[in-house]
C-alpha cells in the first residue's frame, strides 16, 4: 500500500519501432491522411523520440520507455488467410492487400497516450493504482496493439499490492476505447485526490455521421470510471464538439491539456462549450477546495484548424521539481507566428507556466502524433515509482545505449514496398530481441517463444 504522498509525474514514452511508416491509416487524423505513402525515416523517428525523452529527463522528470511491438505482425496476416513461409505471406499480402500489410506493420504502439487509462492511487478507493489497457477497436492496425500492451504493462507494474490491472473493455464499437488520450486528471497536488475528466465522441454503436468518425465511446469512459472505482463527484464526462472532430480532433489531447491545478482548453473543444468549461471549474472547486487555473483559448486567437495544424494542445505539461510548470510543445508551434505569439503570452500570463520548450518530433507528427501522444502520463507516489520495473526507467547512460541500438538496427528510409522485404522482418526481430535484453524483459515477443 502506498505510504508516501509525493506525486511523481512519470512519462512512459512509446519507442518508435523499425517499421515506422506512413500508411495513411489514421481515422479522422489529418496529418496521417496528408502524409499517406510518403517515404519515412524510422531511424530519425526513433532518435527524435529518444531526444524528447532526454529533454524531459534533463528537466528533472522521471522518464520511462515502452518497447515497440513486433511488426510486421505476420501472425495477423495468417489469421486472415495468408499462408506459406513468412516471406511468402509478406509477398502475397503486399500484392493482394497492401493496406493490410501496412496495418500489420504499423509502429503505432509508439503513441503511448493510447496504451491505457490510468488512475492514480490518490483517486481510487483501495489506494492502488488502476490501469485499463485501451482496446483500440476503432482501427484494425491499432487493435493489434492491445494484448501486447497489456502484457508489457503487467510486467512494468508487476507489484499487485500497488497496481491493479483491468482487462481491456469488450472489443466492440459500443466500448471503443483509446486510453489516456481522452482522459485528464487535475488535482491541487501533493498526493491529494483529484478530479478525472473523460472525453468521448460517440454514444454506443451510433457513429455520428460527420466528416470524420468519432472514436472514444461514452460507454467506455463510464466503464473505466466504474472499474477504477472513481468517486462520482470527482468524475466528469465531456462530449467532444462535433465541429472539433470534423476539424481533425480525433482525441481530446489534440485540443486540451491539463495537469495539477492547470487546464488549458480550446473554447470549442466540447459540446456545450461554455457550460462544459464552467462545469469543470465548479467540479474542481467543490471536490478539491481550491480554484482551478483555467486557460481558455478563444477560436478568434487559435482556430480549430490551426490547433490541428500545429498540435499546440498536444504539448506536455511538466510540473517542474523547483515549482512552476514547463510546456513542451511541438517545434511546429514555434514556426507558426500565431501559435508562437500565443505561447509567449502564456508564459507572460498569470498561470504556473514558466517556460516553453519546443521539441522536434516531426516523423511522428506526420502520422498525427505529437509530444503528448507519444507518452502515457502517470502520477505515482515515490513508493510506486520505486516499484516500477527498473530497466525501463531511463538514465543518461541508458539513453546513450538506446540511441546506439537505434543507429545499429534502424533503416533511414522506408517505403510501402519495403514492408514486404523479408530482410526487414529479420532486422526488426533482431533489434527487438536485443532490446528485450536491454530492458530486461525476456521472452516479451512471440518470435522469442
Ligand atoms: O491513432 N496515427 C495515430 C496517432 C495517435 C495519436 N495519439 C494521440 N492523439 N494521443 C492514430 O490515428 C497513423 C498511422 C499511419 O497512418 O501509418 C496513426 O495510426
Amino acid at each position: 500500500m502506498p505510504s508516501s504522498p509525493i506525486m511523481a509525474q512519470l512519462n512512459l514514452d512509446g519507442l518508435v519501432g523499425p517499421t515506422h511508416h506512413y500508411g495513411g491509416l489514421g481515422l479522422g487524423n489529418v496529418a496521417s491522411l496528408q502524409h499517406r505513402h510518403q517515404e519515412s525515416n524510422p531511424r530519425a523517428a526513433a532518435l527524435e523520440g529518444l531526444a524528447k525523452m532526454r529533454y524531459l529527463l534533463d528537466l528533472g522528470i522521471p522518464q520511462g520507455v515502452l518497447p515497440p511491438q513486433e511488426r510486421p505482425m505476420v501472425g495477423a496476416l495468417r489469421q486472415v488467410g495468408f499462408t506459406g513461409s513468412d516471406a511468402a505471406v509478406l509477398a502475397c499480402a503486399s500484392r493482394e492487400a497492401p493496406q493490410l500489410l501496412s496495418a500489420v506493420a504499423s509502429s503505432s504502439s509508439m503513441w503511448g497516450a493510447n496504451a491505457a487509462t490510468f488512475s492514480p492511487s490518490a483517486d481510487t478507493p483501495d489506494g492502488r493504482v488502476h490501469l485499463t489497457p485501451a482496446n483500440l477497436v476503432s482501427q484494425f492496425h491499432r487493435s493489434l496493439e492491445t494484448p501486447v500492451t497489456a502484457a508489457v504493462l503487467a510486467r512494468i507494474f508487476a507489484d499487485q499490492t500497488r497496481f491493479t490491472h483491468h482487462p481491456p473493455l469488450p472489443a466492440c464499437q459500443a466500448f471503443a476505447d483509446e486510453g489516456g488520450a481522452n482522459q485528464m486528471r487535475l488535482s491541487p497536488g501533493g498526493g491529494t485526490a483529484g478530479i478525472e475528466l473523460f472525453v468521448f465522441g460517440r454514444e454506443g454503436d451510433r457513429r455520428p455521421v460527420g466528416r470524420h468518425p468519432a472514436r472514444q465511446s461514452r460507454a467506455a469512459s463510464e466503464a473505466i470510471a466504474r472499474l477504477h472505482g472513481l468517486a462520482v463527484d470527482r468524475t466528469i464526462l465531456l462530449r467532444q464538439n462535433e465541429a472539433a472532430i470534423n476539424a481533425g480532433v480525433f482525441h481530446n489531447d489534440v485540443i486540451a491539456l491539463g495537469t495539477g491545478n492547470l487546464l488549458i482548453v480550446h473554447e470549442e473543444a466540447y459540446a456545450d462549450g461554455p457550460q462544459a468549461i464552467s462545469m469543470i471549474r465548479e467540479a474542481y472547486a467543490k471536490a478539491c477546495g481550491s480554484e482551478l487555473v483555467l486557460v481558455e483559448v478563444p477560436a478568434a486567437e487559435v482556430s480549430l484548424a490551426l490547433a490541428v495544424e500545429t498540435y499546440l494542445f498536444n504539448s506536455q505539461l511538466i510540473r517542474l521539481p523547483a515549482g512552476g510548470m514547463a510546456m513542451v510543445c511541438p517545434a511546429e508551434c514555434r514556426e507558426q507566428t500565431t501559435t508562437s505569439r500565443w505561447l509567449d503570452s502564456l508564459v507572460a500570463g498569470s498561470n504556473p507556466i514558466v517556460a516553453v520548450h519546443a521539441v522536434d518530433v516531426r516523423q511522428s507528427m506526420h502520422n498525427g502524433g505529437g509530444p503528448a501522444c507519444l507518452r502515457l502520463a502517470l502520477d505515482l507516489t515515490a513508493d510506486e515509482l520505486a516499484a516500477v520495473h527498473p530497466s525501463i526507467l531511463l538514465t543518461p547512460t541508458r539513453l546513450d545505449v538506446l540511441e546506439g541500438w537505434v543507429r545499429r538496427h534502424y533503416r533511414d528510409r522506408l517505403t510501402l514496398a519495403d514492408l514486404a522485404d523479408p530482410a526487414l522482418l529479420d532486422e526488426s526481430r533482431q533489434a527487438l530481441d536485443e532490446l528485450s535484453q536491454l530492458l530486461d524483459l525476456p521472452g516479451l515477443y512471440t518470435f522469442q517463444r
